[in-house]
Formats: structure tokens, sequence, C-alpha cells
């Protein structure tokens, strides 16, 4: 039905795309043709769903020139591909993103207003693509953008959910999750392409023959299929005429319904195999770093890595591409192990459809995978039942079995006599149940392995994969993440990038170790007003949202100290928790008069996976602190709790330039890297924070005078944990903690109900995993710090300064040069 692809010599068919023209009067007209043509409405009737969607494909058309171009120059130059393969993509709204990229912020800005329309109420209408749960999502947005900016031929690979993370609200304090309907108004940002459909197997079983010439051959009879659909996104590099391609998989039924069961009258039934297929792409699974072994996941992981790989081979290489040499043209980045199962899936296209020999099969498959992990939970790598994965595909827990096999001569052969070691390595578990180790598979597949900053890379070595590291040392290495500078400086903070670029040129959005420039002027007090000033419109723009938004009423003149990323046990919101408590205490206790108190707002952004009690029970009891502190006269204008609901990519935008202090707070050893970090420092925050993740190389860069460090290292984690941690006797041991422990207790904060603040107090006194109570006491000796560090505007203004300027390796710019360097070879 869609018919052969247009092949002619037709003078207008290699002629160039128009583009509008980039002024005021190009703008307002393309508008207005979109608002008419597009919508199908008149401005008059317009509403401002109508005008947002106007406007997006207003600036979606000075995009499609490039896109095309760059498309078009991929395929002639045939040059190696980055195939990022991701489950998640945090991307954030698009709208502000595109008129950087295009460098049509001013025109827009004055077209709309000639149109009598008011932009921001248009950005406003925009809901963020939710398709991520936080930092591994939010990386793999600033790769595709990094990319684009440095003309790197990139495909990101990933899945269209229809409801993506889902929208938090609070009631009675409570987390309560709405889905994220985020396409129900119109996307105007993606182009599904049928023509590129790919269909995608499950289930069924296996048949293996033997050819007249003696090769064994497989033939894989699969129960059920879907059919993949891919939608286009633009991913414009920044004004460089560069537009690379997201290509976001959605799952359709192969047959709409079943017209005969239809016929017969039930409907139901009828619709059943599609709602089935359709499912796969339906929502985001809500958990990070611990994933649940769910079939639905794992039909998820293989449909989209399944259709990615034969979009690559079959639709993207031409058609007499000699696979041999499949590594010269792709590498395809696993970002944790949700897309791992491509490569089995790579073999199998390998040996069952193009006839390759095992082991010739097995050498292209191992130069054309790298493999990113970013974690250290050891619940956090995925593992999947022997049983669920054959059930499903069959063929590939075949070709998993021959891999371990052959691996595991490997390592006989290198260690005789070893069996231990074998059992160690093997890719199969066999306890509780047998079970496919994913993180392995992908170490013995991958070319490289990597951690995501220098310390877990190192643990990583160390602890996670150690027998794989002695096995192959110059398979690993370190690639510290970054973030990217067009959206978390430049577009978030327009203020502080318009200073940055009237003090050092604009040189340092593509290229940002130019901030280091910025040094001398940390000495300069009349730069050190302007940076202030920045700040403090920051803070004020971010009162004004949050009193808008949320009935929030906060002082715009106290200490703005923030703890936003994902609500976990090991990233401690309850040692924050704590401090604010402990402060409140100290006042209402008559310890410390309340003008000693230094003004400070705090300000929490955290969802929880909804089946993770303890961490709802920790957002329950943030909301429960905050309502009674923020009621209390005794700390009125100087202790203020703000928990906004539904901390996003669009609230992160608003709340890292307005921060004076960056929560990093974790428990040494857990945080694989951390990248809030990283934004926070580039928008003039002062850090509090253990030695953990990227804090350590944050802190080594903007130096220890600029940072505050607290808390066990990693080594005297392991050594307390090995001599035996005993909560309780933390607790016994230093009255503040005791004092501020058992005002949490008494039910102070909940209308006297003990009960409801017992899962979390039993817990930290009883279990805490990852010792909040160890830690208490150098974490107020640390912010005991913070508030005399404050106390003196020009010498925090200086720190926060150098901050900026030396935080320029954090760029995600840097990150892909580095990938480029130590494992691309693009
Ligand atoms: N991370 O967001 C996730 N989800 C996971 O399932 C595992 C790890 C985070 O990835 C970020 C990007 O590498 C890291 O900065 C962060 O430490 C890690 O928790």
């Amino acid at each position: 039905r869609i018919g052969p692809a247009f092949r002619t010599s037709h003078p207008l068919a290699s002629g160039p795309v128009v583009q509008p023209a980039p002024t005021v009067d190009g703008f307002v007209e393309t508008f207005l043709g979109e608002l008419n043509y597009g919508q199908g409405t008149l401005l008059s009737q317009s509403t401002v769903n109508d005008q947002y969607l106007a406007l997006a494909r207003t600036v979606r058309r000075y995009l499609m020139a490039d896109w095309l171009e760059t498309g078009t120059r991929r395929r002639q130059t045939q040059q190696k591909t980055v195939g990022y393969l991701s489950a998640e993509y945090l991307l954030g709204r698009q709208l502000g993103n595109n008129l950087l990229a295009t460098n049509l912020q001013d025109i827009a800005q004055v077209a709309m207003e000639r149109c009598g329309i008011d932009i921001a109420t248009l950005r406003a209408q925009e809901v963020e693509p939710g398709l991520g749960n936080g930092g591994l999502g939010r990386l793999a947005a600033c790769f595709v953008d990094s990319l684009a900016t440095m003309d790197v031929p990139c495909i990101g690979y990933g899945i269209r959910y229809e409801y993506g993370i889902f929208r938090q609200t609070f009631e009675a304090d409570r987390q309560v999750e709405v889905p994220d309907s985020w396409l129900s108004l119109g996307n105007p940002w993606e182009f599904p392409h049928p023509e590129r459909q790919v269909l995608v197997s499950f289930g069924g079983s296996t048949e293996t023959t033997t050819d007249a010439d003696g090769r064994e051959r497989c033939t894989w009879t699969p129960d059920w299929q879907v059919i993949g659909m891919p939608y286009h996104y633009m991913v414009p590099g920044h004004r460089n005429g560069v537009v690379n391609t997201l290509r976001l998989w959605s799952a359709r039924a192969t047959q709409a319904f079943d017209l005969q069961i239809f016929n017969s009258g039930d409907y139901a039934q009828a619709v059943r195999a599609q709602t089935t297929a359709e499912n796969i792409s339906k929502v985001l699974y809500p958990e990070d770093s611990t994933p649940q072994g769910k079939e639905l996941r794992l039909q998820q992981q293989y449909f989209f890595v399944a259709c990615s790989l034969h979009d690559f081979i079959d639709n993207t290489l031409p058609a007499d591409f000699d696979l041999r040499r499949l590594h010269q043209r792709i590498i395809f980045q696993l970002n944790d192990t949700h897309p791992v199962i491509a490569i089995p899936e790579l073999m199998r296209i390998l040996v069952d459809r193009k006839g390759f020999a095992w082991d010739e099969a097995w050498e292209i498959t191992q130069k054309c995978f790298a493999y990113t992990c970013h974690t250290l939970l050891p619940e956090a790598l995925e593992v999947w039942s022997a049983e669920l994965l054959g059930r499903l595909l069959p063929r590939h827990l075949e070709i998993i079995y021959r891999i371990n096999e052959e691996f595991l001569e490997e390592v006989r052969e290198a260690h005789p006599g070893d069996e231990m070691l074998v059992r160690r390595m093997s890719i199969i578990a066999e306890h509780p149940e047998r079970a496919v180790r994913m993180a392995y598979l992908a170490t013995v597949a991958a070319s490289k392995v990597n951690g995501v900053a220098e310390l877990h890379s190192q643990l990583l070595r160390d602890k996670v994969l150690p027998d794989f590291s002695r096995l192959w040392p110059e398979k690993f290495t370190n690639v510290t993440n970054g973030v990217t500078p067009r959206r978390f400086v430049r577009l978030a903070n327009r203020r502080l990038s318009d200073l940055l670029t009237e003090t050092i040129g604009d040189g340092w959005v593509t290229d940002l170790d130019r901030l280091r420039e910025l040094e001398p002027y940390a000495d300069d007090a009349g730069f050190r007003e302007q940076f202030r000033a920045v700040k403090q419109a920051n803070k004020e723009r971010l009162t004004t949202l949050l009193r808008v938004r949320d009935g929030l009423e906060l002082p715009p003149e106290a200490m703005l100290d923030v703890m936003v990323k994902r609500l976990h046990e090991y990233k401690r919101q309850t040692l924050k928790l704590l401090h604010i408590v402990s402060l409140y205490d100290d006042v209402v206790s008559g310890r410390v008069p309340a003008e000693q108190v230094t003004p400070r707002t705090f300000v929490f952004g955290a969802k929880a996976a909804p089946g993770y009690h303890l961490a709802k029970e920790i957002i329950f009891l943030i909301n429960a602190v905050a309502d009674v502190v923020n009621a209390d006269p005794a700390v009125a204008g100087r202790l203020s709790v703000a928990f906004p609901a539904n901390y996003n990519v669009t609230l992160a935008e608003k709340l890292i330039p307005a921060a004076d202090l960056s929560e990093q707070i974790s428990l040494a050893g857990k945080e694989a890297s951390g990248t809030g970090n990283m934004k926070f420092a580039l928008n003039g925050a002062l850090t509090i924070g253990t030695d953990d993740g990227a804090n350590v190389e944050i802190r080594r860069l903007v130096g220890d005078e600029h940072f505050f460090l607290f808390g066990m290292t990693e080594p005297e984690v392991e050594e307390l944990t090995a001599r035996g941690y005993t909560p309780s006797a933390v607790y016994e041991s230093d009255p503040q903690l005791r004092s501020t422990i058992d005002l949490l207790a008494s039910g102070h904060f909940t209308g006297g109900d003990r009960q409801a603040v017992a899962p979390v107090v039993d817990n930290l006194l009883h279990q805490d995993s990852f010792m909040v109570l160890a830690d208490f006491r150098a974490y107020l000796d640390a912010q005991a710090r913070v508030d005399a560090a404050y106390a003196d505007p020009d010498a925090w203004s200086r720190s926060a300064i150098l901050n900026v300027a030396r935080s320029g390796y954090f760029s995600s710019d840097r990150s892909m040069r580095d990938y480029l360097e130590r494992i691309w070879h693009a």
C-alpha cells in the first residue's frame, strides 16, 4: 500500500528545501499559515493550544531543511554512526530548545507580540516528553544534544511511550500518581514513518536441522508478532545546521481486530490481541535503579532493540552492504542493561538470517557493542529468569547459552581447575533460579565497558565485575558524565548566560572550558555584584512560579538549599530532613535564639517509584514536617520548606538557577555519578556533598575551599559495614540526634500520630541501610560551615563564581569526546 520510493530525475526532485525567511515577517507569515492550514483555525478563534501547536510547527519548518540535508549527507558519507540504545530519554520541553538551536528566540518573541500573543504562555502549554525516570534518561537526552552539536552521526533509538513518567500530586501529604497523557493535546515534534515499520516476533519454538553440507540451521517459529512504528524526532545541534534523528518505536497490532470474532458479537475478545500488542509501548516503568523482572518490561526491551537493529541493518545500510564491515558503520552503545538483549538479537540476525558462521558472527557482534553501567546497587543489575526469557525469546536463550559455554571455556583455559571462578563468572546464575545476568552478558560481548564517574568506574572494576576486569583489564574504562550547557545554562539561566557572554563572549555555549576565563572576575567586586543580582533575580522568578504553581509563599531573600533527585534511600533525603528537624528543634526547644538561625528555604523535588513503600513514607514525612515548620511562628522568616509536586525537567530548569546550595549527600559508594550535581555547580550553587560519584571530581576541580565535604569515604563505609553498624548506638551516643529523632517520633509533625512516622523512624533506628545516622554529626558540622560561609556574601559569591568557572569539564560535549576517543573510534 505504501508503494515504492519515488525515484526520478525530475529537476524539482533534487531541489533544495525552501526554508521560511528568518525574519519577523517570515515568522509571522509561517505561523499564521500553520494556524490556518495546519490547525484549521483563525487567529481570532484560536486557543492557546492551537497557537502553541502552530508555533511549534513554525519552528519545525526552520529546522526541516537542515534535517533533510543532514540525512542526505549522512547517507552519502557513510560515516560510522553511534546507535545509542536507550529505553529512556528524558527530553524536557522542545520548543525553547529548538528556538535556541535555530537562533529564533528574539524573532519568535517579536513575531508573537505582533500577533498579540505572549510567547511565555505558549511555552507553558507544552507538556514535556517525560520518557525517562531520572538521571539515566536525562543523560541520554544530553548526549544526543551534544552529538548533534558536534556533528557526530548518531541515531538515538528508544521507545515512544504513550504514557511517560507519572505526574505526581500530593493528597494529604502523600504521593498520588496520575497518568502522564503527554500526547493527548497533539505532539507537533514527531513524524511517524509507516514506510519504515518493522515486524517483531515473540514466543513459539525453535527447530534445528542439518543442511546437506552438514551446517546446522535454526528456525524460530514465533507465536505472535507486533509492528514497530517509528516516530522521528529532530535533534538539532546548536546553530550549526545539523539535525540528527531520535527514532522512537511505538507498538501496533498486526491486525486491528479479529473480524470473525467481532461479527460473532464478542467485541472485547475481538480487540484483545490488539490490546496485548499495543501495551508494549503503553507506559514507562517508573522504577529507577530497581528494575522489576516483569514480562512486559522484557517485551519492551526486546521490542525496541529488535526494531532498531532491523532498522539500521535492513533500512539504513545500503542493500549490498557487506556485514563483515558492520563495525565500521555502527557502534551500538548500550545504555545500562535495558537494551542488552540486542546482543543475542544481532547474533540471531547474522547466523540465522544472514547465514554467517557462529565464530564470524561473534567476532562482528563483539565489535559492534559497548556497554555503560550506571549503578553500583546490586539490585539494579538486571537478571532475567531463564524460564521467562526462554518462553518469550526461545532462540535468544539458546544463543545466550552458547555464548556462555564458549566464554566459560575461555575462563577455564585461562584458569584451569578454578571451577568457583567459572561459576562466579557464568552469565547464567543457578540460584535462586536459573537466570541470565544481563550485565555479565554485556561485559562478555562488549568491546568496552565503562562506568560514569572515576570513582564509579573504579568500584565497577573492583567490586561489581572484579573477575572480568582481571580477565580483560583493557576492556574497562571511564567516561565521566556531563550535561548539556545549552539546556542547563543557556536556556535555563538566561540572566547568567547574558552575563557570561558579556564578560567572556559567547564561545562557552559550545566550548564550556572557556568558562575558565571567568576566574579573574571572581576577584572583581563589580562582577560579583552582577553575579549576585542574577542569582537574586532567579530566586524571585522561582518564588513567583511556586506561588502561582503550588500556592507556596517563600521568602525571596533566604538561602535556597535544594535537594532534587529521585527519592531513594541511598540518596538520603532523610539526612536532609533530620537536618531541618534539628534546626527547628534547636529553636522551639529554646537552645538557639531564632535570630541566630541563617534564614533558609529548603526545597525538595522527588518522585518515588509507586511500589517503593518506604520512599513514599519519606515523602509523606517531608511534607508533614514542611506543614508544621512553615506554620510555626517560632521559625517564621528563618526556616521554610517547599516540596513542589512533580519534579521534572521543566521545574529543574527553574530551580537549579536559583539555588545557593546543592545537596549531594548520598552514602559514599552508592551514587554512580549524579548529574544534577554538575548542573548546580554550573549555575553557581555551592555543593554540600559526600565523596561519592562525580562529587569527587567536582570537588577536585572547584577546589576544597569552595565545596563542603562531609561524611564517610567509601572505604570507611566498607569498614563500618565489616565491623557491624548499629544505628541505635549512634542514636544513643549523640544527644542532638536523639532529640531530633525523638521530636520526629513524638508525632509532633503528624498531629500526634506516632504511627504515621514509625515506618521511617523505625527504619532509621533499627536498619538504616544507608548509614544516615552515622553521617548525621558530620553533616550538621558541614552545614554549620555553610552558614558561616554564607554570612560573608562576597566570599560566597567568589566561591560560586569559581564553581562556574571551573566546571566546564562537566559539559556533555566533553563526555562525547571521551566516548569518541576511548570507545567509539567514530
Ligand atoms: N541511574 O537514573 C538511573 N537509573 C538507573 O537505573 C541506574 C542509574 C543514574 O544514572 C545517572 C546517569 O549515569 C547517574 O548519574 C546516577 O548516579 C545513576 O543513579
